[in-house]
């Protein structure tokens, strides 16, 4: 019995422990290959349900979203903090640093399987490099 017992509490554990794992995690860099300001990764592609965990790596960075699925917040996160975010609706993200919006530090997120809002996330005006960026990642989808 208390083997029983002491089984349930570890699957429950286990369980619990699991769900709060992120799916992908992404760095905020200063440099990246021969590339200054920008994430770890252009795009990411997760699942609905899953989370992305961005780390300051280098200072001076947040994670702003500009053009999201219909129905979400256009969430911001503070300079130089870890920052996790659960992607609950399917579709494009884009985002950017708010610092760096125009030296094309910027990502997509792609959701699931739809790419309904693509054409606004393709319309979102963009400063400086970030324009160039974007078109530079979208041919990657
Ligand atoms: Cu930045």
């Amino acid at each position: 019995m208390r083997f029983y017992i002491l089984l349930i509490i570890s699957i429950l554990f286990f369980q619990t422990s699991y769900a709060d794992e992120p799916a992908l995690v992404i760095d905020m860099l200063n440099k990246r290959d021969k590339e200054k300001m920008l994430y770890s990764q252009d795009i990411a592609r997760v699942n609905v349900g899953d989370t992305i965990k961005w780390i300051p790596t280098a200072k001076g960075h947040n994670v702003q979203f500009v053009s999201v699925p219909d129905g979400v917040d256009k969430v911001k996160s503070k300079l130089n903090k870890e920052y996790s975010y659960t992607f609950d609706t399917e579709g494009v993200y884009l985002y950017l640093c708010t610092p760096h919006a125009g030296l094309g530090m910027i990502g997509i997120v792609i959701v699931g399987d739809s790419l309904d809002n693509l054409d606004a996330v393709k319309k979102h005006r963009l400063m400086g490099k970030s324009k160039r960026k974007l078109k530079k990642i979208l041919k990657e989808i």
